[in-house]
Order: C-alpha cells, then sequence, then structure tokens
C-alpha cells in the first residue's frame, strides 16, 4: 500500500505510524484514517511486529476529524458514508497500539488514542473534545470511552464546556501513562512498545482482549447510539453555522435550530 498522508516504519518489533498533514494540524480525514486503519492491520498480520506506536507532531498528534470534509455534509450523507465506521476498525486490532500523543490531541484527534491501548504524552500535549464549539458531538467513541477513563464529572465538564486538560492534569486523572519532556516522548513509546513486543506474543494479545472486555460488552451499545446521535445532528442549523464558522475563522452564531 502507498501511503500519501502517513508515514509507516518499523523500529525493530515496533511498527511506526506517523500522522502526516503538517499543513492541517494531522487533522483526521477520510483518506488518511483509512491508511492509519492499513498500517495497523497490515502491522496486525505480521510476525515480525509485536506493538505499534501511532504519534503525530510535537505541534499536534491531530487537531480532530477534518472539519473542512465534513462542513457541508447532511445527517443523510454522514450516515451513508459512515466515516466512523473507519475508526470502529481499530477495536478488531489484537497487538497493543501505543499513543505517542505530543501537542494539539482534540476532538477524534482524542478519540483515536483514548481507543490506543495507552498513551504517553509530552509536557506540552493538551486534550480535549472540543465538538460542541461546532455544533457537533464527540462521534468517535468520546462520549464512551472519556467517561470511563475519567468518570462522569470531568467527562461532562470537557465534552459540554470544551475543558481541555494539560498533560500533567491527563496523567493526574490516569488518562495517560506517563509524561515525559518533547524531545524524549516518542522514544518512550517506542521502547515502551518494544518491551511489550518482547513478551509472549499470544499471552499480550489475549491480555489485551480481556481488558478490553471489562468494559466493551456496555461500550457497543453506547458506540452505536452515539453514532446515531453524532450523524443526526448534521440536521442541524448549528453544525452548519459551526464548522462554516470555524473555516471562516469567525465565532459562530448559534440559533438553536
Ligand atoms: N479540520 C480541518 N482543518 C483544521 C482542523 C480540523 N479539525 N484543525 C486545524 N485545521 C487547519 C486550520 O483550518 C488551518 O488551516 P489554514 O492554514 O488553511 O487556515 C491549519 O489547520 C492551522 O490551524 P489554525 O490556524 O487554527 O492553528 P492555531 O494554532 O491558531 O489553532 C487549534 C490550533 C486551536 C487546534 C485550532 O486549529 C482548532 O480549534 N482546530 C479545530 C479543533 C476542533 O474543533 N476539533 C474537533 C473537530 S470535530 C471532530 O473531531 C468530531 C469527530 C467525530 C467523529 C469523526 C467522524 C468523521
Amino acid at each position: 500500500m502507498t501511503y500519501t498522508s502517513i508515514l509507516v516504519e518499523t523500529r525493530g518489533q515496533v511498527g511506526l505510524i506517523t500522522l502526516n498533514r503538517p499543513h492541517a494540524l494531522n487533522a483526521l480525514n477520510t483518506a488518511l484514517m483509512q491508511e492509519v486503519m492499513g498500517a495497523l492491520e497490515t502491522f496486525d498480520k505480521d510476525e515480525n511486529i509485536g506493538a505499534m506506536v501511532i504519534t503525530g507532531s510535537d505541534k499536534a498528534f491531530a487537531a480532530g476529524a477534518d472539519i473542512k470534509e465534513m462542513a457541508d455534509k447532511s445527517a443523510l450523507d454522514m450516515t451513508t458514508t459512515d466515516l466512523v465506521a473507519i475508526y470502529g476498525r481499530i477495536r478488531t486490532i489484537r497487538k497493543p497500539i501505543i499513543a505517542a500523543v505530543s501537542g494539539w490531541s482534540l476532538g477524534a484527534g482524542f478519540e483515536l488514542p483514548l481507543a490506543c491501548d495507552m498513551i504517553i504524552a509530552s509536557d506540552t500535549a493538551k486534550f480535549g473534545l472540543p465538538e460542541v464549539t461546532i455544533g457537533v458531538i464527540p462521534g468517535a467513541g468520546g462520549t464512551q470511552r472519556l467517561v470511563r477513563a475519567v468518570g462522569k464529572a470531568l467527562a461532562m465538564e470537557m465534552i459540554l464546556n470544551d475543558r481541555k486538560l494539560t498533560a500533567q492534569e491527563a496523567l493526574h486523572y490516569g488518562l495517560v501513562n506517563r509524561v515525559v519532556p518533547v524531545s524524549d516522548y516518542l522514544n518512550v513509546a517506542i521502547l515502551l512498545a518494544d518491551e511489550i513486543a518482547s513478551r509472549a506474543p499470544l499471552a499480550v494479545r489475549a491480555a489485551k482482549r480481556m481488558i478490553n472486555h471489562s468494559y466493551e460488552s456496555f461500550l457497543n451499545d453506547g458506540l452505536a447510539e452515539e453514532k446515531q446521535v453524532f450523524y443526526s445532528l448534521f440536521n442541524t442549523a448549528d453544525q452548519k453555522e459551526g464548522m462554516q464558522a470555524f473555516v471562516e475563522k469567525r465565532k459562530p452564531n448559534w440559533t438553536g435550530k
């Protein structure tokens, strides 16, 4: 497979994927997400790979799904193209995935690390789900996974009022495994992935599956419902206004319609 929006390489037994749309702060458009999932699935089948790392740039892991790609879509368009389904493919990956996050990790750019198995953050990382500022809700697992990760009160504040977390706050609330200087976060993530890759592979995969099983039985219903509500918001004037205002670099005028 040829990749245009990501870089793919191996470091020993570790498969490394780097999001690479610097002009858009790595906004996750459909083409990029297809490449990410294709690379993960290829590594998952590769006998020489034991774990994967996904990273972005020091400035931005990813500033969300690509708002410009979604701005004009109707609820019918969103349901028919089902862009969220790409994110769901991450749940079929058997080997551990570590997100190495620096800078902005917003919207789907935070939901992607949330769907990974561990997060190593640089001390500049900023995590948030700002979807209500553009007239929608998190649609790639955020409403379901964040509440499980940090509890209801903080999840409410982050999702309802765009509260962003610093790396240190994310560590405090148990969202990330480690916070390290920006010069080191990728190396630390690769080292951790390499250590995990040295363990018994079948046991590692079985353990990952069982840890996920501990909450996934309830998660699946929630993810399906979240997706429907996310898509239905593309029927509202507020979604059009919110995304258009972002594109035009102005404040949105909400009408509640
Ligand atoms: N989508 C598209 N383009 C983006 C995005 C984005 N999410 N974020 C940034 N960009 C672009 C900007 O438009 C700009 O492009 P240009 O130079 O052509 O104007 C470039 O990246 C640089 O961005 P800024 O100039 O805005 O950089 P700043 O440093 O001033 O600001 C911010 C950085 C604060 C991160 C700001 O860019 C921002 O607020 N971005 C949007 C954050 C956001 O709202 N994210 C949520 C998106 S919605 C979402 O993720 C829903 C997911 C649901 C499921 C997915 C299904 C498909």
